[in-house]
């Protein structure tokens, strides 16, 4: 069942998955084994030279593995995925692959922590040229091309602030340029089910499988989705040779189970998330709320264009600033306190001091992100009860 007709929420359910004709199991197999046997030494040959299909050592492939990468393909609209040992691993995967002493990335300014101390202080380190614009401005990116540029590399909606970037018009702009030139998209706050950016004229998607996709707040993971040739590149190069970045079968098998509910749980994100956001945007305690799906965020309209929905992210800012903020992060009950995102459970946290600091105060000034900006994961409770524990917090600031 690969038919890129059936409805996605089909699709997570049935593609790329193959028939266990050995004992009809229904569920794909976890391939617990790290290498696998040869029946000669030449058939031994053939496979590691390429010239017979089969597995040869997990490090580079592996059954199990297999599956999800035919099913995140499929979802994501890509010929080919990979998967890497977590997102950095994945995302670390795919840009050493692109990118290269003498070579020049634009990279948004407002990304996750450690993709911002990737380029910010790992690339540069071994000769590559990062510069971070507001891919939101499309005139700055414009203005920033250059013979050696390799990436473009951004997410949308951006941690932690949600901001948006329209992809359509990146990629236009950039393929104008050079079409040689990679558009990477972070997709992770949005997951396939609400956003394809390969559909939108991106080059490749990269997720941390952590969040969303896995769903259940127990693996670390991380996705690439692309051409074939360059997901043929990321895993013999990226993941193989530089990162050795590797998704256990387990975790292959955790995430497999997790995507078959993946629509369900994003229209339940998704709802609860824009309840949530309309309170808050009501409350006279807040000074500012972060959310697509409301028509003050500057990137509402874009959002409509490129997403199916909203998403289960929201930022706000409380009056009062970072202390206020603290004491209503440290007055919740139901909610819990804690770094990631993309599970049942609502999580909330300080960015400035946890996911983003690795940004210094004007680092953070200059990617939107308030000191004191709280950042909340919509979960699969309630409404209601999302909403009593916010209420009764916000009343004790
Ligand atoms: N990309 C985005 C947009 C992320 O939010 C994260 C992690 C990563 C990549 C890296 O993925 P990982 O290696 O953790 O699987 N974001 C986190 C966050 O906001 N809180 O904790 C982790």
């Amino acid at each position: 069942m690969d038919s890129k007709n059936a409805s996605f929420g089909t699709r997570a359910i049935h593609a790329g998955n193959i028939k266990d004709k050995q004992n009809h199991a229904l569920t794909m197999p976890i391939y617990q084994t790290s290498t696998f046997y040869f029946d000669s030494c030449e058939q031994g040959a053939a496979l590691c030279a390429g010239e017979e299909e089969g597995y040869v050592y997990s490090r580079t492939a592996n059954p199990t593995r297999t599956v999800l990468e035919a099913k995140i393909a499929n979802l994501e609209g890509g010929e080919a995925a990979c998967t890497a040992a977590s997102g950095m691993g994945a995302i670390s995967a795919t840009l050493w692959t692109i990118a290269g002493a003498g070579k020049h990335i634009i990279a948004d300014g407002t990304l996750y922590g450690c993709t911002f101390s990737l380029l910010n202080h790992g690339f540069t380190r071994y000769g590559v040229e990062v510069t971070f614009v507001d891919t939101s401005n499309i005139e700055e990116v414009k203005a920033n091309l250059k013979e050696n540029t390799v990436a473009v590399y951004l997410e949308t909606p951006a941690n932690p602030n949600l901001k948006i970037t329209d992809i359509k018009t990146i990629a236009k702009v950039a393929h104008e340029y050079n079409k040689d030139i990679k558009v990477v998209c972070d997709n992770t706050f949005a997951s396939p089910y609400l956003q394809r950016p390969l559909e939108l004229g991106a080059d490749v998607v990269v997720h941390s499988a952590t969040k969303y996709i896995n769903g259940h707040g127990d693996v670390i993971a991380g996705l690439v989705i692309g051409k074939e040739d360059f997901i043929t590149e990321v895993r013999n190069f990226g993941i193989k040779d530089m990162t050795g970045s590797v998704l256990s079968p387990m975790d292959s098998f955790l995430i497999l189970r997790g995507l078959k509910t993946l629509e369900v749980r994003m229209k339940q994100h998704c709802s609860t998330a824009m309840e949530v956001a309309k309170f808050l945007d009501s409350c006279e305690e807040i000074e500012k709320v972060y959310y697509p799906g409301l028509e003050h965020h500057p990137g509402h309209e874009i959002a409509k264009e490129q997403m199916r929905d909203f998403g289960g992210m929201i930022a706000f800012e409380v009056k009062g600033g970072k202390a206020a903020g603290a004491k209503l992060v440290n007055s919740v009950d139901l909610l819990t306190i804690a770094v990631s995102l993309g599970d049942a459970e609502t999580l909330l946290q300080h960015p400035a001091s946890m996911t983003h600091a690795t940004y210094n105060s004007e680092e953070l000034a200059e990617a939107g992100i308030a000191e004191g900006l709280v950042r909340l994961s919509i979960g699969l409770e309630a409404p209601e009860d999302i909403i009593a524990d916010l209420r009764q917090a916000i009343g004790r600031v």
